[in-house]
């Protein structure tokens, strides 16, 4: 059936179970979205940056595991998109986003809003498309799809020049892809899981990394029964969090940067290591030559480029995590590591994540705990980059399997507005609530207009140091506490601002507001913002300088305290 360009593609998304689009139109685009009122089961939502779009599909396909989607125009609208785009790359989130072009006689002329768009996240994307006539769109957007959401997920961008959107063409949608060099399922050698399993036995120390690979490949399930079959303790990386129940006796919490100092000094003294889809980052790792000195490594990745990237694997399984995780379980012989566990308890003990926290003051850490005991960990939490996320990380509790949302390989600021909304756009049901830095928050803070307009009801909670705390802290400890560039002087208001956007808002300032604060924006039906006032020099311990390893980690100073923060 003869079908226009711009048709072809929302049948195709359609087709590919697509429900929500975020996105902004420009005249490259126009076609396209003059075509959406044909499709009435497809949600638009309008948002006031392509940023914003970005991130939003980002959180959406986070929270959902299906393949987040978002639109842009040509030039700026495309570039606009950039940041969005390399922060599905690096967190491997499934989007598939879709720009406008100039029309194909303009291409390569400077027209105007025209971008090399497909030049310029050539390495940003897993793979990108121009797409120069109608009828190769279906194909390309299968394929699009495909590749976003097979293997190791990631962004893909189609652009597609405004013309090819009127083009008629012959629309069938294909059944099947045609990629014969993309292997997505590699054989898994049964000798290979032999060799884990006899480590995993005679293993003294063993510890399990869960990286993002559990949350992307949804192995939640296989990662409690391997870790309850063996006796072996979980560390979850920063993307890895809620992929175990921190709850659990076994979960050991984070390492590395800023970790919990007991999970990075168990990895030194373990002497095996299982890194499930994990890629042995350099927050995690620190100095890859002191890096778990003792260990022999497990490596299971989806991605076989990650192998033996950054630290030599023992035995290295490729493939997806859940169908590793099936395979080796019935190979795992029942275990328990009593004095193990036992030792990782006394450092834990030795080494608490803040050494109390005071009852005066309004320390971050313990409006978050407030926070997680309100929630009882039932939140899906989403944070911006700095000091609160890592506090988030540290001292909030996930009971639910991927429910900390969080922009860990990027590290984009302005992540912690449009993604909550996008995740609660995908989770209508859950508590969203968005962590958010002052410095962060101020990026991409536009969007309260859009989650007004839509009725998304995200819960604010600035984290409001008048600073960009994180860059502050390493002006603090590296450069004798000369503050450059990194004080706010004069913030708005942020109430004022919250109310201007058309959501409630309360400052607060005094610790005992905490928790009322807190429950009326639970109770409140929709949107609303609290500005939290937090002490402006408070540090996030423990710290581990990059680039070094735990006989350079700095604890929290006792001196502190005495200040209550
Ligand atoms: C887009 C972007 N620009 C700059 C940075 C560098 N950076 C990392 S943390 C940080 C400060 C964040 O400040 P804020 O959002 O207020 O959070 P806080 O650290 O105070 O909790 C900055 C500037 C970044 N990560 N992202």
């Amino acid at each position: 059936m003869k079908m226009t360009g711009a048709q072809i593609v929302f049948e195709s998304l359609t087709r590919e179970g697509v429900n929500v689009i975020f996105g902004i139109p420009g005249g490259a685009i126009l076609p396209l979205y003059q075509t959406l009122p044909e499709y009435p089961n497809l949600r638009h939502i309008l948002t006031r940056h392509e940023q914003g779009a970005a991130h939003a599909a980002d959180g959406y396909a986070r929270v959902t595991g299906k393949v987040g989607v978002a639109f842009g125009t040509s030039g700026p609208g495309a570039t606009n998109l950039v940041t969005g785009i390399a922060c599905a790359q690096m967190d491997s989130i499934p989007t598939v986003f879709i720009t406008g072009q100039v029309g194909r006689a303009a291409i390569g002329k400077d027209a105007f809003q025209e971008t090399d768009i497909a030049g310029i996240t050539l390495p940003i994307t897993k793979h990108n498309y121009l797409v120069m006539n109608a009828s190769e769109i279906a194909y390309t957007i299968k394929e699009a799809f495909y590749l976003a959401r097979t293997g190791r997920p990631g962004p893909v961008l189609v652009d597609i020049p405004k013309d090819v959107f009127v083009e008629q063409a012959e629309f069938e949608y294909p059944e099947t892809v045609d990629l014969p060099h993309y292997n997505v399922q590699p054989a898994i050698k049964t000798e290979a899981l032999k060799q884990a399993a006899a480590l995993i036995k005679d293993a003294k120390r063993p510890l399990i990394l869960a990286g993002h690979g559990v949350i992307i490949s949804h192995a939640y399930n296989e990662l409690r029964e391997l870790a309850e079959k063996t006796g072996i303790p979980v560390i979850t990386t920063l993307l890895g969090i809620s992929s175990f129940p921190s709850n659990h006796p076994l979960c050991v919490g984070m390492p590395g940067m800023h970790g919990m100092a007991y999970a990075s000094l168990a990895i030194d003294e373990a002497d095996l290591l299982l890194g499930l889809g994990m890629r042995f980052d350099d927050r995690v790792t620190g100095d890859l030559k002191t890096f778990a000195p003792n260990a022999k490594i497990i490596h299971v990745e989806v991605d076989p480029s990650e192998i033996n990237k950054n630290k030599h694997a023992t035995v290295p399984l490729v493939g997806d995590l859940k169908t590793v995780l099936q395979k080796l379980l019935p190979h795992v012989q029942p275990k328990t590591h009593p004095d193990w566990v036992k030792r990782i308890d006394v450092l834990k003990k030795e080494h608490p994540p803040v050494r109390s926290i005071a009852a005066n003051g309004m320390r971050p850490q313990a409006i978050l705990q407030t926070l997680s005991k309100e929630t009882k960990g039932q939140h899906v939490i989403v944070t911006g980059v700095g000091q609160h996320q890592m506090w988030a990380a540290q001292h909030s509790t996930f009971v639910n399997p991927n429910s900390f949302i969080t922009s860990g390989g990027l590290g984009a600021m302005g992540f912690e507005v449009p993604a909550a909304m996008g995740a609660q756009v995908g989770r209508p049901d859950a508590t969203v609530w968005s962590i958010c830095g002052d410095g962060g928050f101020q990026m991409t803070m536009s969007e309260l207009a859009t989650i007004v307009e839509n009725n998304i009801p995200v819960k604010f909670a600035i984290f409001n140091n008048g600073f960009l705390g994180m860059v502050r802290q390493w002006q603090d400890i590296f450069y004798k506490k000369s503050y450059v560039a990194t004080n706010y002087t004069r913030n708005p208001d942020f109430v004022k601002l919250a109310e201007a956007f058309g959501m409630p808002g309360r400052r607060v300032a005094r610790q005992e507001d905490v928790l009322p604060a807190i429950r009326e924006a639970m109770a409140h039906n929709g949107p609303m913002l609290l500005d939290f006032m937090i002490p402006q020099e408070e540090n996030v311990f423990p710290f581990i300088p990059a680039g070094q390893s735990t006989a350079q980690l700095m604890e929290e100073p006792v001196e502190d305290l005495a200040h209550g923060g």
